[in-house]
């Protein structure tokens, strides 16, 4: 039996806060597993630390599936994003020990592959439409087949998924809160702009997506799909917060704009409406969130049976680990739609070597064995936590609203 003999939770800042689970065998095999919940990290470290790691140790960690049941059953509180992060990371860093057992890259032991990489969207944002598309220009350069496109509201100081910085998105990004100020109305006169001017300057050979962040009324975001039309968006994403499901009918009853949700989702339950009544054309909960390779190629699964793709959120708070985890997924399950890459900064690359690669519009997981990314245990020592929020938002008039 490959026996569990250790098992420990790196906490490291490299331009931002990451979670890793350890796993060590006793024959000397590694596993590594992400378990960061943005703005939420310690509460998950804690989880493992206090109480998986010593239910862990001495278990066979060959046994993926039993494991999973072990924790998610046995937990009696079953669910929720730190329980489903935490069980995670254990099924990653298993998953990676078993493909290292093997000598494969992880995605042979998943099936193999069904494409050569994953295509990735990446995100270009600006203060105004001019510098949006600017940037979306500079990843068309690059060989990008799609990009999300996020731009200022003219009225509105600030907004989700416009940064300071190009190339990522770092929004967890003080010690306190940040408060942002919403309006709906200005919003909804701003998206067809910044679409009619993207596709008269990028054409359409390109493939552009557009994420709400649960900021709409289902009517709201009925017209906003409506209006897109034209345009032929990839994709509208958290087009309203979905904790009701039933709520992506009214918007499926006024636009043929396909519709993306489910980053912030942990379960199967959590997608087994909007996906068994065709709600949605592609599901976004991920390897870390979603209870890991294990959970997500259930849910992948399930939503094969209703033409429903996956894709997978992949923003700088999935650390590299959960990436490397995410792409053999996505190059060995039938019914990939695209994955979601933004850069990490060159320190957390280094914290994390990684086998991943980017070549011609896609990440390939590389060949090595496992899932193909460390973590540099002293470097990332040299990077303490930093507490750090997301934001909150309030509409005009003072009330707290979703983010
Ligand atoms: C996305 C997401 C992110 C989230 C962030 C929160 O589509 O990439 O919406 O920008 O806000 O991951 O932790
Ligand atoms: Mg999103």
């Amino acid at each position: 039996m490959l026996k569990i003999v250790s098992a420990r939770v790196i906490v490291t800042c490299p331009g931002r806060n990451f979670v890793t689970l350890k796993i060590e065998t006793s024959d000397g095999l590694t596993g590594v597993g992400d378990a960061t919940l943005n703005g939420r990290e310690l509460s998950v470290a804690s989880y493992l630390t206090d109480h998986v790691i010593p239910c862990l140790i001495g278990r066979d960690a060959h046994a993926i599936e039993e494991t999973w049941q072990y924790l998610y059953r046995g937990a009696y509180w079953r669910r929720g994003p730190v329980t489903m992060s935490a069980i995670a990371a254990v099924d990653m860093a298993l998953w990676d020990i078993k493909a290292k057992a093997a000598g494969l890259p992880l995605y042979q032991l998943l099936g193999g592959r069904c494409r050569d990489g994953a295509m990735v969207y990446a995100h270009a944002n600006g203060a105004t439409i001019e510098e949006t598309i600017e940037q979306a220009q500079s990843y068309l350069a690059l060989g990008y087949k799609a990009i999300r496109l996020q731009s200022g509201v003219p009225g509105l100081k600030s907004t989700y998924g416009v940064s300071k910085t190009r190339l990522f998105y770092e929004p967890a990004d003080a010690v306190l809160p940040t408060e942002n100020v919403w309006s709906s109305e200005k919003y909804l006169r701003s998206v067809p702009d910044l679409f009619k001017a993207a596709r008269n300057a990028l054409g359409w050979d390109i493939h552009l997506l557009h994420d709400i962040h649960h900021r709409l009324t289902p009517i709201e975001a009925g017209r906003l799909g409506k209006d897109l039309e034209p345009y032929r968006p990839f994709w509208l994403e958290d087009a309203v917060p979905a904790e009701n499901q039933a709520n992506f009918r009214l918007i499926r009853q006024h636009t043929t704009t396909p519709l993306a949700v489910g980053e912030i989702f942990n379960s199967i339950w959590d997608c087994k409406q909007l996906i068994e009544e065709q709600l949605i054309d592609y599901i976004r909960a991920t390897v870390v969130h979603a209870g890991g390779i294990t959970h997500l190629r259930r849910i992948a699964a399930l939503a094969d049976l209703y033409n429903v793709r996956t894709g997978c959120h992949g923003a700088t708070d999935l650390s590299p680990v959960c990436m490397s985890a995410a792409l053999h997924f996505d190059v060995s399950i039938p019914n990939f739609g695209i994955q979601e890459y933004m850069h990490h900064t060159k320190e957390t690359d280094a914290v994390f070597p990684h086998a991943y690669t980017y070549r011609g519009g896609a990440l390939h997981p590389g060949e090595a064995p496992g899932l193909g990314v460390e973590i540099d245990e002293k470097l990332a020592a040299q990077y303490p936590y930093k507490r750090a929020f997301l934001p909150v938002n309030r509409l005009e008039d003072g009330s707290m609203f979703n983010w």
